[in-house]
Order: C-alpha cells, then structure tokens, then sequence
C-alpha cells in the first residue's frame, strides 16, 4: 500500500515549496505566487516546443509568455531577459519584492533537430522599497533566494533550489502538474565524464588544456574520462549534476570572457551546483563571488563535481 499512498498523494511543486516556505514565520507566499508564474511560462514554453513552433517563433515567444507572467504575478519589480538589451522595470502598480534574471530558452539553435533546450532562472530579493534599480540585480550569484532551470527533453524537467539543497520536479502531462521525482539531488563527488566544445581547443588558456589532457591521458592510472557535449547549456548541466563530472566554457584568446552570461546563465547554474555538494569556479574565483557591472556580462566557468572542479583549480593555482 505504500506505493498507492505515494501515487495518491502527490508532492506537486507548488506544495512542496509552500512547505518550505511555511518553516519561515515571515513568509507571506510571495514567493510561492511568483514560482507558479514561473511554472506558467515553463509549461507554456514545453506545450510549444512539443508542437514544433520554429525557433525564431519560440524565441519571441517564450520570451513575452514569461515576462508578461512574472509582471502579472504582482511579485516582481525588475526583470532581466537574455532577448532584451535593457532590464524591464514593473511599473508601479504590479511592483513586489523580486528581480528575476532569466534566460527564457537557451540552446534555442537546437530547436530545429529536436535536442533539448530549456529555461534558465534566476531571483534576487530588493532590499528595501526604494525605486529599482540596476544596482538590485548587478549582485553577486550568492545573494540569489532561488534559482533554477526548466529541460524541454523526452520529458519536462523543472529543477530548483531556494538554498537548501536541490529538487527536480517532472510535468505529469496529465495532471499539468510538476511532481517531485528528484528529491535532494547531490551531485557524485567525483565524475567520469568531461563536457566543452573542443573546436575552441587552440585558442584556449594553458590550465584548461591541460585538464582536458588530464581527462584524456590521466597521470594517476586512473581511467580516462568520457567526453559528452550536447552545446545546450541546461541538457549538460542535468547531466552533470545527475551523473556527475565537469561542465566547461572557458575563456579563449578569442574570447576572453567565454560566452556564458554571468547573470542568467553562469549564476544560477552555479548556485544549484554548489546547492548540490558541487562547485563551480571562474578560473579565477567562486563563481557566486562574481561581481556583474553589466546586466549582460559574460564569464568562463567551470562547474561540476567536488574533486573534479579542485583539480581544476589547481592547475590555475600552480599558473600563478
Ligand atoms: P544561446 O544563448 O545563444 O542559446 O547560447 C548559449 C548556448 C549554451 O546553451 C551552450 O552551453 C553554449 O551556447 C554552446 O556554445 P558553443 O556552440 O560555442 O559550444
Ligand atoms: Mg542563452
């Protein structure tokens, strides 16, 4: 009977989150009305991506479903949007306490062979009530509340944290409904697998190419590692995190800064990694330290499991 009792008794997101949220006595629900926005967008998004919409469509699609649900939720008072150049400021009368940065479909060059590609997310707190700015979201990644991202795969997958760990949460296409299927993902410790675009190899840095060459021809005895790199950031990422391994876009001679953007790529990739016992660093510095001056910077990042990712920065250190 146990198994009927879980089938009857559905931890959809929306309850899962209101009891994590309930353990803070100052909750007001703000932040569960805000997910179920979010939600909205993710399930709208999925719905068009199964119909085949073409990519340039689903693009502006996806884009104005999610910013007219995040300004209609009443929660939000500054929104940053990889398709938009200027941050989105809420007008007045639908202003609430969360900035949201999000990256409405990323990988959005896969649509068209059918790969998987999905929705990045991530939500700052303002301070106090002043009059947004851009200062509330040029923060760095570890004074995120949540973040998360949404894969539109063979199913469709939502994964969250609000800081305490990480949850995974599948749609029931049924039910319209996305119920926790992951709990309490941790990411392996130590990974077999390695994930960059090797076409860039000749313009990398010298620690980069010697980690890989490590991966390959491993000094230790140890077996070499598999390379998997689908070139859609969320489909690597959920690997990563379930399987285990790194995940790279580093810099290059060509691009210095890589191709990542740090506020609504880097930060809430990092923030989960870090969320599930992984780790995720910048060549120079913990990602989440990262200081945006602009709502569109970029940053190398290397992120993955524990040992993997101190491997790597060891090869920084021993450079100088
Ligand atoms: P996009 O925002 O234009 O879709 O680009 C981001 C994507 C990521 O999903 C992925 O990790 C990366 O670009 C792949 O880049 P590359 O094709 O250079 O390997
Ligand atoms: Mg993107």
């Amino acid at each position: 009977h146990a198994a009927d009792a879980h089938r009857t008794d559905l931890m959809t997101i929306t309850r899962f989150v209101l009891n994590e949220q309930s353990k803070y006595p100052e909750s007001r629900g703000d932040f569960t009305i805000l997910l179920n926005h979010i939600v909205l967008g993710c399930k709208f998004v999925c719905s068009s991506v199964n119909k085949g919409e073409e990519q340039k469509k689903l693009d502006v699609l996806s884009n104005e479903v999610f910013i007219k649900a995040l300004v209609s939720s009443g929660r939000t008072c500054i929104l940053v949007s990889e398709e938009d150049e200027d941050a989105i400021i809420v007008e007045p009368s639908k202003r609430g306490r969360y900035c949201v940065v999000f990256d409405p479909l990323d990988g959005s060059s896969n649509i068209d062979c059918g790969v998987s590609i999905g929705t990045i997310f991530g939500i700052y707190m303002v301070k106090d009530d002043h009059e947004p700015t851009l200062a509330d979201v040029l923060q760095p990644g570890k004074q995120m509340v949540a973040a998360g991202y949404c894969m539109y795969g063979s199913s469709c997958t939502l994964v969250l944290s609000t800081g305490k760990g990480v949850n995974g949460f599948t749609l029931d296409p049924s039910l319209g409904e996305f119920i926790l299927t992951h709990p309490d993902i941790r990411i392996p410790k130590k990974g077999k697998i390695y994930s960059v675009n090797e076409g860039n190899a000749k313009n990398w840095d010298g620690p980069t190419a010697k980690y890989v060459e490590n991966c390959k021809f491993p000094k230790d005895g140890s077996p070499s590692k598999s390379l998997r790199y689908i070139g859609s950031m969320v489909a690597d990422v959920h690997r990563t995190l379930l399987y285990g391994g790194t995940f790279m876009y580093p810099a290059d001679k060509k691009s210095p800064s890589g191709k990542l953007r740090v506020l609504y790529e880097v930060f809430p990739m990092s923030f989960l990694m870090e969320n599930a016992g992984g780790q995720a660093f910048t060549g120079k510095q913990r990602a989440l330290d990262l200081v945006p001056t602009k709502i569109h910077d970029r940053s190398p990042i290397f992120l993955g499991s524990y040992d993997d990712i101190e491997e790597i920065k060891a090869l920084y250190a021993a450079e100088g």
